[in-house]
């Protein structure tokens, strides 16, 4: 008797703790809201994605951040990235990266007995101490970063980017090296799952396509009727089938969760390189739904419904809890998170959103908050990074999103109720984990001598960064370093100069002097900074100089002719804010900026590059393959 209850609870045991369901989140870059099959895209095929839609749920009010790292962050902790200090993106060999001590959704299922692999873009930090392995991932291969990130190869000189296995550089992989990513990175995928087939586990997929630059494998190059950007869309669905292919030989279909979500909306000022937000105002940078709603699938045949379309609001920050909930865990009290379980989602038991507010940050700035059909816009937003919009009104907006998706009309005046209920939610929010000073923010994990994955010929030691980036908060009229002409003569294509060692520019007129060698029509011949700055680049085979005083706040003019070959340039900024641009001595073109520039930008000064916030409005962010002679800058 004793022997078959023992039996008995033993059976029991096992059917109340059947196998946990694989977990597979497949994670585009700077994919948008219009640019496949299921929401409405045209131009580009996504069979695979259409069948996944068909077999599964569209989650149309699903939302990420307005850029990469902080999406990333989300996803990982279940936090919105202010509460983690994840404001921003970070650059290779940064001092700084998602605090160890988090813990993320790859160490909770590992708890939970999953075996665990990450492939592809990372971006939480790029020193040991914060890499994927550090973070409850067994393996990892990828780039830990974005790909338009190359530096220069100290031994090769060739600007390139590391694809690490684990901790260690695998490949230094140069632009056309990246046509095999999305082919490396799915065999990758495919290999662990059929590896890991006798025990649960979770996938975390993350593509650095369809990011800028762009570049589609040959099998694909040529092949969509939308250029580049539409090939290395169809690429992305290939491998799509892919991984579903797998699961479905395997026999895992059943019991796997397939989520597929991008990080941000599409990157508008790449023009046809960028994606397509669809019906929704703004992309990539911008807290408009175009920058932040993002394209998002579930599939679990037999769980999610078949063709099913979801439109509660719902997170990155919510997949963590979800996950933890499906693998039969739960997540603690404390460390506090911001997401919650949409299991009821997911399996289409509730329409309903599983949290009160959603949050709409641009790094600690909170900027709007959505509670079902509404959205109370709180800061003037910029249509997205790099782009030169006009500038919304400040004050209150409403918008409802169920009577207009695309967010043109403010219905404050109609809704005063519904504008006081959700700012005072907004107001709980970013009193805690808001502005400068929170209440409930974690710090960022930070290290001593950082340096980047290989040895870069173009690498400003992080540590002097830091300094500079600290310098730019001085107080306005606080002494500026001596003004006197800095000597850039020697600096070549490829130079990065740190904002300390920089020129300063700040609340001064200033003149660029630069002639340049070239037979490129796109190249940055010089820019210094990023929301604050001033650029000087080749567009379309015209001189171009830009000055910048903020996301949505840019000035360019742009010569008359074309220029060819070897030409002189003088750009200026007059105290007043006038601009002229000078090509070859004769050609002039004059604009008028706000003003002077308003401090010494943080960004580094890069010569023939730009390496951070793109200051100028590029046609084409290329860095410039020729010479340069003579470069000045001087401020009177
Ligand atoms: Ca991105
Ligand atoms: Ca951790």
């Amino acid at each position: 008797m004793k022997t078959l209850f023992v039996l008995l609870t033993a059976l029991l045991a096992t059917a109340a703790t059947a196998r946990p369901p694989n977990v597979v989140v497949i994670f585009i870059d700077d994919m948008g809201y219009g640019d496949i099959g299921p929401f409405g895209a045209t131009k580009q095929r996504t069979p695979h994605l259409d069948r996944m839609a068909k077999e599964g749920m569209k989650l149309t009010s699903f939302y990420a951040t307005p850029v990469c790292s902080v999406s990333r962050a989300q996803m990982m902790t279940g936090c919105y990235g202010a509460r983690v200090s994840v404001p921003g993106v970070y650059f290779p060999g940064q001092s700084v990266g998602l605090n160890p001590s988090e813990v993320t959704v790859a160490e909770r299922l590992k708890e939970k007995g999953y075996a665990t692999q990450m492939v592809g873009k990372w971006h939480l930090g790029d020193q040991p101490e914060f890499l994927p392995t550090r973070q409850g991932f067994d393996h990892y291969y990828g780039i830990p970063y974005s790909n338009d990130m190359l530096k220069k190869s100290a031994e090769t000189k060739v600007p390139v980017v590391p694809v690490l296995r684990d901790e260690k550089v695998a490949e230094l992989m140069d632009g056309e090296g990246q046509r095999r990513l999305v082919e490396l990175y799915t065999k990758e995928a495919v290999d662990f799952i059929t590896r890991s087939k006798d025990q649960p586990f979770y996938l975390y997929f993350a593509h650095n396509a369809v990011h800028t630059p762009i570049w589609p494998g040959a099998a694909f190059a040529g092949k969509s009727q939308n250029g580049r950007f539409g090939d290395w869309v169809e690429e992305v669905d290939w491998s799509v089938g892919q991984v579903l292919d797998t699961l479905r030989a395997q026999g895992l279909d059943k019991d796997t969760l397939v989520v597929f979500t991008s990080d941000n909306g599409p990157w508008l000022v790449k023009g046809t390189d960028g994606g397509s937000a669809g019906p929704l105002r703004g992309g990539k940078g911008s807290t408009w739904e175009g920058g932040v709603r993002v394209p998002t699938l579930a599939w679990w045949p037999g769980r999610v419904p078949a063709g099913s379309v979801n439109d509660a609001v719902a997170a990155t920050i919510d997949l963590l809890p979800t996950f933890v909930a499906l693998a039969g865990g739960t997540v603690p009290a404390t460390p506090v998170i911001d997401g919650r379980d949409i299991t009821p989602i997911l399996m289409g038991q509730s329409k309903e959103s599983a949290r009160e507010a959603h949050y709409y940050f641009a790094s600690y700035d909170l900027q709007a908050v959505r509670q079902g059909r509404w959205k109370l816009a709180l800061s003037p937003q910029s249509d997205g990074l790099g782009k030169n919009a006009a500038k919304t009104a400040a004050g209150l907006r409403l918008y409802d999103l169920d009577a207009e998706i695309g967010e043109r009309t403010d219905v404050a005046a109609q809704h005063p109720e519904v504008v006081a209920k959700l700012k005072a939610l907004a107001d709980k929010m970013a009193a805690e984990i808001g502005g400068k000073t929170p209440t409930a923010r974690r710090p960022a994990g930070e290290v001593k001598g950082a340096k980047t994955l290989y040895p870069t010929a173009d690498y400003v030691p992080n540590d002097v960064k830091k300094e500079d980036a600290k310098k730019p908060t001085a107080k306005k009229g606080a002494k500026t370093p001596a003004a006197k002409p800095v000597a850039l003569a020697q600096a070549k294509p490829g130079d990065t100069i740190a904002s300390a060692s920089a020129p300063q520019v700040g609340q001064k007129a200033f003149t660029v002097a630069v002639t340049v060698e070239t037979a490129q029509r796109d190249a940055v011949i010089l820019a210094q900074g990023g929301l604050i700055g001033h650029a000087l680049y080749l567009k379309g085979g015209r001189v171009a100089f830009a000055v910048r005083h903020g996301a949505d706040e840019v000035v360019e003019i742009v010569s008359s002719a074309e220029v060819k070959g070897t030409f002189a340039v003088t750009a200026s900024l007059a105290a007043d804010g006038a601009m002229k641009l000078v090509v070859a001595g004769q050609d002039t073109v004059a604009g008028k900026a706000k003003g002077t520039l308003p401090r010494q930008p943080a960004e580094d000064c890069c010569v023939g590059h730009d390496n951070g916030k793109p200051v100028g409005l590029y046609g084409e962010l290329k860095p410039l393959q020729g010479a340069v002679s003579g470069l000045a800058v001087t401020a009177p």
